[in-house]
């Protein structure tokens, strides 16, 4: 998984660190997926630090990991205050406090303000608890979530994410055609109006598009470039190009305070054009990501995704034509589907000029209308976090299947096929090569025999199954 999509330095992280530290309280961090931290080193750092209060970030697929190390700092210190936040306890507060008993508070939403209201309260000089918005906490034995916080208004007000806390060469942040190993990640701009039913961002993350201001935005990326090096900048807003005005600020100033930076961002087909990609290629736009998800219309407005294939179509030809790389996300498992919208999805993104395409199950994290549907008549306590990754999705995966009439691993499989039937064709290797550098060669000749191999094993399979 790590390998697949990188590793981030987590913005979220270092923007509630830096509003800590700006209101005087001092951050330790430590990062188990780069540092290798063992849970013993961690309570090793407990005892030696003995914080006033501990905080830990998680998405989904992370939730037993947090668990655990919640845990190991109950044992070490049975009075340290542990406070979580992220995606995950964002879109379930409640419940993860229920479920992870060793913790003590879920801060939900935006974490900059909230954290810095507890720990002036757990210090006595703040307000009482049940005022703090964006705080679930415990009352005795219940759990209380307070009303929720409005989302930050000002964001060119919050200091920016603090990158001191760690060497940011341990991060090799992906977007899947890097062209430079010194990158660095952004956010420009938080909320997104989409209400896509796979997506948290369009569901119960929902918030209105707020920006920060160009100034802001340049003053941050002068920084990456001075002190961290970066050459190659990824732009990881839900969707940067929604705003066209605000691309054309951002290109001009770009352009004229960092010409030589290249950078990638997240697109929507229905939001960009010619003239538009143009301008940004103009400005150093390397890469942009494109979620196409469907081939099919119909699929596209159940998923309620708000594009169409022939906008699609639009923008990867108007992106290709100017040289700028695509990746184009596809989705295998939508509500609704059947054999033939699946095939007419892996049909059409062979169709497309892209640079990448990536294929995967539809898992309905939580925190999605997807989730919503599917768990409706779920028990609480019964939901398996270790599946919803997606190579081991399959359980999660059975309600929409149920209505393609796909057995589970048929899904799975099927997104083996479409890879295969993507990029093994000579116009596709000859298009990739086109855009790499000679260690993203390597990369590549890596994954295609990987899914060669795999290839093998499931043409053996098929094989000794009809025999
Ligand atoms: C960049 C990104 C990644 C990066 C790195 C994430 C990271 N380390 O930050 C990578 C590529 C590795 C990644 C991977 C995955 N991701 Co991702 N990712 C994102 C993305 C696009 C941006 C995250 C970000 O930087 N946001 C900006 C910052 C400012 O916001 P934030 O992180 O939410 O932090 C704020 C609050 O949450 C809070 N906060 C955060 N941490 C803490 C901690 C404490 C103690 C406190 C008090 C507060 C607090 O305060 C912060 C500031 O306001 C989000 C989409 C989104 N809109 O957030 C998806 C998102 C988080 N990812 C998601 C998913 C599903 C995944 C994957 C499971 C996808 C997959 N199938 O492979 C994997 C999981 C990988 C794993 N290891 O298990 C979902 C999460 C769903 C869920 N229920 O958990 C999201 C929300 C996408 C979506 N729209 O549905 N992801
Ligand atoms: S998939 Fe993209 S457009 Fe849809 S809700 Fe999520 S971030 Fe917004």
């Amino acid at each position: 998984m790590r390998k697949a999509a990188g590793n981030y330095f987590s913005l979220g992280i270092g923007y509630v660190a830096a509003s800590v530290k700006a209101h005087g309280y001092d951050v330790r961090f430590i990062d188990p997926n780069v540092q290798e931290t063992t849970p013993d080193e961690m309570a090793q750092a407990i005892r030696r630090d003995q914080p006033v209060l501990v905080g830990i970030s998680f998405m989904t697929p992370q939730f037993y990991a947090a668990k655990e190390i919640c845990d190991v700092i109950r044992e070490v210190s049975p009075s340290c205050p542990i406070v979580l936040g992220g995606a995950h306890p964002s879109v379930m507060p409640q419940r993860t406090l229920r479920e992870i008993s060793a913790a003590d508070f879920v801060v939900f939403g935006e974490g900059e303000e909230t954290l810095v209201d507890l720990l002036d309260s757990l210090r006595g000089n703040g307000s009482e608890l049940s005022a703090i918005n964006g705080l679930a906490w415990r009352n005795g034995q219940e759990v209380v979530v307070n009303e929720a916080r409005a989302p930050i208004e000002d964001l060119d007000a919050l200091p920016f994410p603090d990158r001191s806390l760690i060497d940011q060469l341990l991060y090799r942040a992906q977007s899947f055609l890097n062209c430079s190993s010194k990158r660095g990640t952004i956010y420009t701009s938080r909320g997104c109006p989409g209400r896509c039913v796979f997506c948290c961002s369009g569901h119960r993350l929902r918030s209105r598009i707020r920006e920060r201001s160009i100034d802001s935005v340049m003053t941050e990326i002068d920084e990456l470039v001075r002190v961290h090096g970066i050459e190659y900048l990824l732009i990881k807003d839900d969707t940067f190009t929604m705003k066209r005005e605000r691309v054309l600020a951002f290109c001009e100033a770009l352009e004229a305070r960092h010409p030589r930076l290249r950078w990638h961002c997240m697109g929507r087909v229905n939001t960009v054009d010619y003239d538009l990609l143009a301008r940004m290629r103009k400005a150093g736009l390397h890469d942009i990501f494109f979620g196409i998800e469907s081939g099919n219309d119909e699929i596209l407005k159940k998923a309620r995704k708000g594009i169409t294939t022939e906008q699609s179509r639009a923008a990867v030809d108007a992106a290709s034509r100017l040289g700028i790389g695509t990746y184009g996300a596809f989705i295998l498992g939508l509500p609704g589907e059947t054999p033939e919208t699946l095939e007419q999805t892996i049909r059409f993104a062979c169709s497309l000029p892209l640079t990448m395409a990536g294929f995967s199950v539809l898992i309905p994290y939580p925190g999605t209308q997807a989730f919503e549907d599917y768990y409706q008549e779920e028990i609480e306590g019964t939901i398996d976090y270790h599946s919803f990754i997606a190579s081991t999705g399959i359980h999660y995966v059975r309600g929409y299947t149920g209505l393609c009439g796909l057995k589970p691993e048929d899904l799975v499989d099927l997104v083996g096929i479409a890879q295969r039937r993507f990029y093994f064709r000579p116009r596709q290797i000859l298009r990739m090569l086109h855009h790499s550098t000679p260690s993203m060669i390597w990369g590549y000749a890596k994954a295609f025999f990987a899914l060669l191999a795999k290839e093998r094993v499931r043409v053996h399979r098929d094989r000794r199954e009809s025999a």
